[in-house]
Parts: C-alpha cells; structure tokens; sequence
C-alpha cells in the first residue's frame, strides 16, 4: 500500500547536477550524440549555442567553443522538463562522428560544471524520476545488447510494460486482499465470520494460480536472455566432447579416443539459432586411480548439481548400460539420454519423449539426429521463433516471484489451518514486497548500484 519507498525518494534529491556523456558508440561514423541531462542544460544554451531552442525542434546552428571559434556545425534537440527521457532538461546535440571531435565537445561542455555520467545514469535518472519502472530500465540495457531477433522483440515488450502490467495486476490483487484482512483485523470480534464467509480462501487461490502462470513466463524470459546450463555427463571416451563441438559448431574440446582426455569440466558459451547456452563437458565418469581424474570427476558431479539439465551420454555401438550412472545422478535435475555413435551401430536417428526421460539417438561425429536435440533444446527453453508472448525477465524477477509465491502459499496454509487474519497479512505483506522489488517500487541502493552500472555510458 506504500505508493513510492523512501529510498527513492531520498536517492532522486541527491542527484541534482547535470550530467553528459557521448551516447553513440566510440568510433568514428557519420553522426555522433553527446546527450546532457539536467538544469545546466539552459547554460550550454546559452554559452555553447547562442540561441533560445524551441522545445522539441530540430535547430542546425554552429557549436561554439570558449574562444569564439566553431567547433562543429549540427543539429541541436531540447527536450524541457518533464518530457524527456530522463524527466529533466535534455539537450542532444548532434554532430559529426568524430571521436576527436566528440572528445572537444563533451570539454567545452564539461568546463561549464557539467560532469560525466556514469554507466547507465540517464536510465537511472528516468527510474528515479518515475518515467520508467525497473524492469523497463533494464530491458532498455537488454535490448541493446540483444543479439538475435527474438531478444531484441521480447526486450521491446518488457520496455513497452508487457511484464510491467502483470506485476502491476499481482500487486493490485495483493493490495485488494490485505485491506481486507486488515479490516478483518481491525473488527477482531467479527474475525472469524470474516475469514470463513468471505471468498478470501478462493481469492488466495486465485492469485497463487496467476503468480504460477508469471512466474513461468518470466522463467522462459529469464532462460532467453541468460540461457540454460546444459551439462554433458557419460562414461569416458562415449563422445561427450565430439558432442559439445558439434553443438558449438567449433572444435572446442579436444577429441581422441584415448580414454580420459577431458580432465576438467570445460564451460562453452554457445548459441542455437540465438539461443543462448551455457555448455559444460566433462569428465568422463567411471572408478580411476589417477588423482587428476577423481578432481574431475568430482567437479562433474557438481556441475551436475547445478544444471538445468543434464545430457547422459551412452555409447550405442557398445552394449553401454547405464543403471550405475543414472543412481550417481540428481533425480531432481531434468535429463535426456543420448545414445551416440548411431553411425556405427546402423540405427536410425529419432527421439522419444513418451519414456519417462527424452531419449535421443544421434551422431556426435556425422551429425546425423543433432537437429532433433537442437529442436528439442529449443522447445524445453521455451525458445520458438514465434514466440510472441515472451518478455526478457531476469533471474532477479524469477527469485523475487519465487519469493511471493512462497508467501501467498504460506498464506493460505494459515488460512487453511485457522492461524489468525495476523499471520495471514503478514505473509501477504512479504509477498507484496517481493513483487515491489520486481518493479522498483522496493529497492535498495545496492541493487540499483548493480543494474545500473552494467549499462553503457550514454544510456
Ligand atoms: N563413429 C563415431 N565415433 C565417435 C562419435 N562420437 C565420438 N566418436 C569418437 O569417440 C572417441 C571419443 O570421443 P570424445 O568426444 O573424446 O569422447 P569423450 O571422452 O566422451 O569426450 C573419439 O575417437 C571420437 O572420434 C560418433 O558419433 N561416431
Ligand atoms: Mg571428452
């Protein structure tokens, strides 16, 4: 029920000077932007442009330097407050692309008391002056570094408040609940009624089966920009490196058939059709006296431990049983059996969903039935390329969600058990919380510190 947190409030009056930076990047172009923000935008007016600008209009007119002389000729936008970007005074001046030229600028403008602006300041500014929200920050930072179309779409739909609006209706539901609950409270005599009569356990349920449904998506989201950690784990010498390398498209991983090559569990970026991956080979498991070995073999089985999904290697032209190895895996981590070297043992490539685990037949070394893992890799991230729906969210959004879903579940456990209107406003009120993060409306300094500084300058 608090409308703004105090800490932004405190934090938005400490930020009153004026701010500049080049915004286009760092190398010579046709056209380069230095972007200020803040009330000395009415100075470098006066002093570097010589001229009243009409609010929003294109104005070509000379740059001047302190000695009277030009230092470019370009184009001059002003942006008054509070319709700009940051919701301070905004004056882009564009002119050419020169880093030099740039530099001589961003000079003139700095000597009149202006500083430079940090990372990712101007986004912060606009957050901090309510013109965006948190998650619409960080997609703006998301986009620009997209590298593939589905990111660079799902960025726009978290900017243009798709994700916004859904963490705006949780709240709502959980505001809507809490005032009830505290008039429940407040008229204690008549708590009883109020709790059993009232639909409050049906709303409860209500708004746990709709934080379910956000919390997939935003974990899909999350999966989209940060990817899946896939984890290759099998005997030695099964062909778990020919598999990485043939994943990564690159020879990443050394491939012999001298048994324990990969001693070291080896972490690849990769990507599949712009998905991301983080892709881990490993040591093959299997009982060895070489001390180097059991090191990597121990640190498999923690990369195990931490993968969204492990890929069991077995080798299909041997009889390669995998009884032992599956009891040495967590049962709690998804895993797909791949039967390679279908080359060799003459069968064809396929996968089959309908077992209790996937279970892909394929090639490492001709490539045959890769596809069908690729094609399945996608589906499980949630990775289509019409995906429509999908928004960037960050592991940050999926723990916060995480967190209230938790409490509204503890909620109606406390409901459910009779422990008192108290104990369920309480869970209500984290819950809330949790949410707020997502959007910025609770924060602390130091999450913003971390969010903001991983921009670019300019931005
Ligand atoms: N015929 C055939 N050989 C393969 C295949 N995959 C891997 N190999 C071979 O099996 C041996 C072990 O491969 P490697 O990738 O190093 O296995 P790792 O020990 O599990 O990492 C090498 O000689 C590979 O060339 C495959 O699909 N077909
Ligand atoms: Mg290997």
């Amino acid at each position: 029920m608090v409308a703004a947190s105090a800490s932004t409030r405190r934090l938005a009056t400490l930020t009153t000077d004026t701010i500049a930076a080049i915004a286009t990047p760092p190398a010579r172009g046709g056209i380069g932007i230095v972007r200020i923000s803040g009330e000395l935008v009415e100075r470098v007016c006066r002093e570097v442009l010589r001229q009243d600008l009409r609010p929003r209009h294109a104005h070509f007119l000379p740059f001047y330097d302190t000695d009277d002389s030009i230092l470019d000729s370009g184009v001059a936008l002003l942006f008054p407050q509070p319709h700009s970007f940051t919701g301070e005074h905004v004056l882009e001046l564009h002119c050419h692309g020169s880093p030099m030229l740039l530099d001589l600028l961003l000079r003139r403008i700095t000597r009149l008391g202006i500083r430079l602006a940090r990372p990712g300041e101007f986004s912060e500014r606009a957050f901090l002056n309510g013109k965006i929200d948190l998650i619409q920050a960080e997609a703006i930072a998301d986009l620009i570094e997209s590298s593939t179309e589905t990111a660079a779409r799902s960025a726009q739909r978290s900017l243009q408040g798709e994700f916004s609006t859904l963490i705006h209706e949780l709240r709502d539901a959980l505001i809507g609940i809490r005032s009830f609950l505290e008039a429940a409270i407040d008229f204690s005599d008549e708590e009883i009624d109020y709790l059993t009569e009232s639909n409050t356990a049906q709303r409860l349920q209500a708004l746990s089966t709709r934080l379910e449904e956000i919390l997939g998506s935003a974990r899909k989201g999350s999966v989209l920009r940060e990817g899946l950690t896939v984890v290759i784990a099998g005997r030695p010498n099964v062909g778990k490196s020919s598999l990485l390398n043939r994943l990564a498209q690159k020879d990443l991983a050394i491939v012999t058939d001298i048994a324990g090559t990969t001693r070291d569990a080896l972490r690849e970026y990769i990507q599949i059709d712009g998905m991301p991956l983080h892709i881990v080979d490993t040591a093959g498991i299997h009982d060895s006296e070489d001390p180097i070995e059991q090191e990597g073999i121990r640190r498999a089985h923690t990369a195990i431990a931490s993968a969204d999904l492990t890929l069991l290697i077995l080798d299909d032209s041997t009889n390669d049983a995998d009884d032992d190895l599956l009891a040495q895996l967590p049962p709690e981590i998804p895993l797909i059996k791949v039967y390679n070297k279908i080359d060799l043992s003459g069968r064809s490539a396929s996968i089959d969903e309908n077992e209790n685990c996937v279970v892909v037949h394929l090639s490492a070394k001709t490539g045959l039935g890769i596809k069908l893992l690729q094609e399945h890799l996608k589906k499980m991230a949630g990775y289509e390329s019409d995906s429509a729906h999908v928004f960037t969210a960050r592991r940050r959004h999926v723990d916060a969600l995480e967190r209230a879903h938790t409490a509204v579940t503890t909620a109606i456990l406390h409901l459910q058990t009779g422990s008192g209107a108290e104990l369920v406003a309480e869970e209500l009120r984290l819950a809330q919380t949790s949410v707020g993060e997502i959007t910025g409306e609770f924060t602390t300094e130091d999450l913003l510190g971390s969010i903001f500084s991983s921009f670019c300058i300019g931005k």
